[in-house]
């Protein structure tokens, strides 16, 4: 494909890389990691001698799908620092990932590992079309979350003037975005329509921002969200993807060129899918779990990590020009994955469908639960503020409400096949994000004394 020289790339040499040449660095890198694992982490010398693979035995690319797993699990196990790969006096700094689920999973970064981490960062910023000496506002939490400290060492090497808001005190964040004129605004999608809806409700219209770029990831969105708040913030939004275990924020980026698919910065992150039941890799194209080996990391590489996320790769040249392989937009993980009555969805998939209902916000909450060996679905939404504007309160909306309400129902089940209760309310009743939305809860562990998940 022709060099597209209008691109803006942070490193285009290796972000244009042929393809050949990538595969032939990814392979001598990974033989790297496989001799430093074997040399200094009791686990992976375990694993690898079990599983007959030495750094040598590895040739091709398809050698990967000898090499074993690594999982949430086996960080758990080994926590806090049995998988580290250095002396902890060679790191410098540690974080740790949200931990929704149990003990938060530990991570640790080397000198090298927080430079390689803002080298991806300041590739993903311009992708996303950032330029140095733009003011850019930092809204992803500061602290042991990655998305604050990853995202601000990227700008800070792209030599963008970084306003670390980190999340909360969301008025006082309206006014700095209106007082101080950034053009690019990183959040969680769901952090951005709160600060959107508190931007309406001081009265600071979006012409009167300089905002033009959004950059929105940690969490699971959709095509609809992503028109929601273009269009209430009079923005581009792009989708930013990562975690902690392989790194952070900056493992693949949407580009402002396509938007479609997530560029992976394949010299370090091997990519690949798989059958989430059988581990056995899929081809491009096909949806499955996103597997990552890290190929630079130092501190605690991980060898073919199961992130959990539900993606496929593209492996089709993009127009922006850039070689390294995109992945779909995440739909969910595997383990947010409701089964209702015999429907398998992800949360992302009911929010497609209820965005695109007129009189609806995006602001909403699924609750699950069990009755009599049967887990239920009632899906709690707030109407837009046009609707309460007419209504005076949500009690007022009568036919119309009802009305309303039963098209929700009824287009749930049509699109979807899913049974479901429908309530709608009034708008602020929802509780707002200041980072990852919490769009699932599931009652069912605490109901009937069963178990939660079930299937
Ligand atoms: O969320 C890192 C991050 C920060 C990414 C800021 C993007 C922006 P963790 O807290 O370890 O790290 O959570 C990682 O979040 O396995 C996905 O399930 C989910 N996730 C992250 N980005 C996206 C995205 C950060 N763009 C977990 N779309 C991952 C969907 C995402 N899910």
């Amino acid at each position: 494909m022709a060099l597209n020289l209008d691109v803006f790339m942070w490193n285009r040499q290796l972000e244009c890389m042929r393809r050949d040449e990538l595969e032939a660095l990814q392979l001598a890198r990974l033989r790297g990691v496989l001799e430093r694992l074997q040399a200094r982490v009791p686990f992976y010398r375990d694993k690898l001698r079990a599983a007959g693979v030495t750094a040598d035995s590895v040739k091709t690319a398809a050698d990967l799908a000898r090499l074993p797993f690594t999982g949430k699990g086996d960080l758990r196990d080994n926590y806090p620092y049995g998988l580290f790969a250095v002396e902890l006096s060679e790191l410098k700094r540690l974080h740790a990932s949200s931990g929704t689920r149990g003990k938060p999973t530990l991570v640790g970064y080397t000198a090298a590992d927080l430079e390689a981490w803002a080298e991806v960062c300041a590739r993903s910023l311009a992708a996303a079309g950032v330029r140095p000496g733009d003011i850019l506002h930092n809204s992803y939490g500061y602290g042991l979350f990655t998305g604050g400290l990853g995202i601000h060492y990227g700008a800070e090497k792209l030599g963008a003037v970084v306003v670390p808001a980190s999340g909360g005190k969301t008025s006082q964040q309206a006014t700095l975005l209106q007082d101080l004129g950034a053009r690019v605004l990183c959040a969680t999608p769901s952090y951005a329509l709160n600060l959107a809806f508190t931007l309406d409700e001081m009265g600071i219209r979006a012409e009167q921002l300089k905002l033009e770029v959004g950059i929105f990831g940690a969490e699971p969105w959709t095509e609809e969200l992503r028109a929601q708040i273009e269009q209430q913030l009079r923005i581009t939004a792009l989708d930013i993807y990562g975690l902690s275990e392989v790194m952070g924020p900056g493992v693949s980026m949407e580009c402002r060129e396509a938007r479609e698919g997530l560029h992976i910065w394949e010299d370090h992150f091997l990519a690949e899918i798989v059958d989430p039941r059988s581990g056995e890799p899929l081809p491009p194209g096909e949806e499955g779990e996103l597997v990552f080996t890290n190929l630079c990391k130092e501190g605690l590489p991980l060898l073919r990590y199961r992130t959990g996320d539900v993606s496929a790769l593209i492996a089709e040249p993009c127009r922006c020009g850039r070689t390294m392989m995109r992945m779909r937009r995440v739909r969910g993980r595997l383990d947010d994955m409701l089964i209702i009555r015999g429907v398998n969805v992800y949360p992302s998939e009911i929010e497609r469908e209820l965005l695109r209902i007129d009189g609806l916000s995006p602001h909403y909450q699924l609750v699950v639960d069990r009755q009599r060996a049967l887990d239920t679905l009632d899906v709690q939404i707030e109407v837009t503020e046009e609707l309460i504007a007419r209504w005076g309160r949500i009690e007022n909306g009568g036919l119309e409400l009802t009305r309303l309400t039963d098209r929700v129902v009824f287009l749930l089940r049509q699109t979807m096949g899913l049974t479901a209760r429908v309530t709608l309310l009034a708008p602020r009743s929802l509780t707002r994000s200041d980072g990852k939305a919490v769009r699932v809860i599931d009652r069912r562990s605490a109901s009937a004394g069963q178990s939660g998940g079930g299937q």
